[in-house]
């Protein structure tokens, strides 16, 4: 009995409307906060561990469920990785079960991680850590905005997690933040050490910039360096009327090909399953 009900409430709901309870996100640390020898950072869909000697760790979840006390998280991919997350007094209790233990076997032996709160991140860490955490974030409001099947939301939900400086638009500086963010988001995913994490947004940096100006200038229409909405929005936001010219006949588009915006790729991508 007890296992059928472990097994209903292991039972998915999709991917949780209300996610991970806000008392539980934010970043939080193992030992001190200016020397943790673990960070840990919670967003609404995703649990970031970052050792500060060791691999990252970075799931992103499809499914929450209360787990007695717990929340239970289970994350996108084949193994479905799961972490359990709780409230205990003013710090947060982790467990991440192994990838063998049965569902109706939890928690198991599983240990479980204790942690504090912590605000204020050291210059190093900050450093490391903070474009891809902040992008992180990004990526799931885009990833809500994007997957409810229409472009214009996308479009403006891009723009919104974009723009740093406010003024509604997205320069260089800004596109190059998202693409250096989600470098060390795939890092994190490929559980990279800090000095890898250091070479994805280091040395990335340099190649995050040079696509982000190719991205800008190829849909920077009205050639501001900026791009507005209406930019990004061009000839996607609706159908294009059914015109054309009933003259002339097909020539070959491969010479026309390769110019297509790494932005509208990377909406696609996000928009897709
Ligand atoms: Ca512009």
């Amino acid at each position: 009995m007890k296992r059928l009900l472990l097994a209903l409430m292991l039972v998915g709901t999709p991917a949780a409307a209300q996610g991970i309870p806000d008392a539980l996100r934010g970043t939080w640390g193992q030992g001190a906060c200016a020397t943790p020898s673990a960070l840990l950072h919670v967003t609404a869909r995703s649990v970031a561990r970052l050792p500060a000697d060791g691999p990252a760790r970075l799931v992103r979840l499809r499914g929450l469920r209360p787990f007695g006390d717990w929340t239970l998280g289970i994350g996108a991919g084949a193994e479905a990785p799961r972490v359990l997350l709780r409230a205990a007094g003013d710090g947060l209790e982790t467990m991440e079960p192994d990838a063998k233990l049965r569902d109706d076997r939890l928690p198991g032996d599983t240990p479980v991680l204790q942690w504090q709160r912590c605000t204020t991140p050291p210059p190093g860490l900050a450093a490391l850590h903070g474009e891809g955490l902040a992008v992180l974030a990004a990526l799931e409001r885009l990833e809500a905005a994007c997957q409810g099947g229409t472009t214009a939301p996308c479009i403006a939900a891009l723009v919104a997690v974009g723009d740093v400086s406010g003024d509604g638009m997205l320069g260089v500086a800004e596109v190059a933040r998202l693409l250096r963010g989600t470098a060390w988001a795939l890092a994190a995913q490929d559980g990279a050490t800090p000095a890898a994490l250091a070479g994805a947004t280091g040395l990335g940096a340099a190649a995050a910039l040079a696509l982000a100006r190719i991205a800008v200038e190829g849909l920077d229409f009205d050639g501001d360096g900026r791009l507005s909405v209406a930019e990004l929005g061009q000839d996607r936001a609706q159908w294009p009327a059914g015109t054309g010219d009933p003259a002339g006949r097909p020539g070959a588009l491969e010479a026309l090909g390769e110019g297509a915006g790494l932005l509208r790729a990377l909406l696609e991508r996000v928009a897709g399953p």
